[in-house]
């Protein structure tokens, strides 16, 4: 009897990124073996360095010959690789209230957010200006907003599916202290919910953490 082999499942990412995190996590709560392919160099402009993405972003997903950018086509491409994956996560569309539509906007705004506010303070450095502080204020915002809103937002989740705001809002929030520190303490619904999730086998198998570069082969 002719057997397929199942394909080669692979996401292209940090440890370190939020984005790359929701994949991660969710090849785990779907039970899927998908092993990180590191990026290692944030700063490099050839698209090869990103699974092929033009925009220099990740994560991908590789999947056999196919590749998927960005974590949420990647989330997609990787929940169709099992039986029933699809229809097993709550995704950002199938929010119908608007209550649940605005905070999956506000849950991805806030995740671009912190990237801009990383890449502009922490990791080139550069001195506040007008649009980093809007940035900031806009980040600050959506959490607040996301603080006030949570219970009624997440009484809105099928309980029985896994939720992408779920997986989206936790990376974002332990990425906070990871890069970007800012003071919860006023936030005790967000922190709560992070205690909570992070006690998950998908979140604990996940940590944040720099992907350390393989040393240079030594020269025979
Ligand atoms: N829409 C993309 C955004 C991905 C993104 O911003 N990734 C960050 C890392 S967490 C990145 O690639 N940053 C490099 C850069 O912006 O140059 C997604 O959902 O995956």
């Amino acid at each position: 009897m002719h057997r397929t082999e199942p394909p080669t499942i692979r996401i292209v990412g940090r440890q370190s990124s939020h984005y790359t995190r929701v994949v991660r996590m969710l090849a785990l709560e779907l039970g899927i073996d998908a092993p990180l392919a590191p990026v290692f160099d944030l700063m490099s402009t050839d698209p090869a360095t990103y699974a092929g993405n033009p925009a220099l972003k990740l994560p991908a997903l590789r999947v056999g010959d196919d590749t998927a950018w960005g974590s949420r086509n990647a989330c997609r491409l990787l929940a169709r690789q099992v039986e029933g994956g699809e229809v097993r996560v709550f995704w950002p569309e199938d929010a119908r209230a608007p209550l649940l539509m605005n905070a999956h906007e506000i849950v991805a705004h806030a995740m671009a957010a912190q990237v801009e506010v990383v890449f502009h303070e922490i990791v080139s450095k550069r001195p506040p200006d007008a649009t980093s502080r809007k940035r900031r204020e806009s980040l600050l915002g959506c959490l607040t907003w996301l603080n006030a809103h949570l219970d009624s937002i997440r009484a809105q989740l099928p309980v029985e599916r896994i939720a992408m705001f779920d997986l989206m809002l936790f990376c974002l929030l332990e990425h906070l202290p990871f890069r970007n520190p800012i003071d919860l303490s006023n936030m005790p619904v967000l922190t709560a919910f992070a205690t909570t999730y992070g006690a998950r086998a998908s979140a604990q198998a996940t940590p944040y953490r720099f992907d350390a570069p393989p040393p240079e082969a030594t020269q025979a």
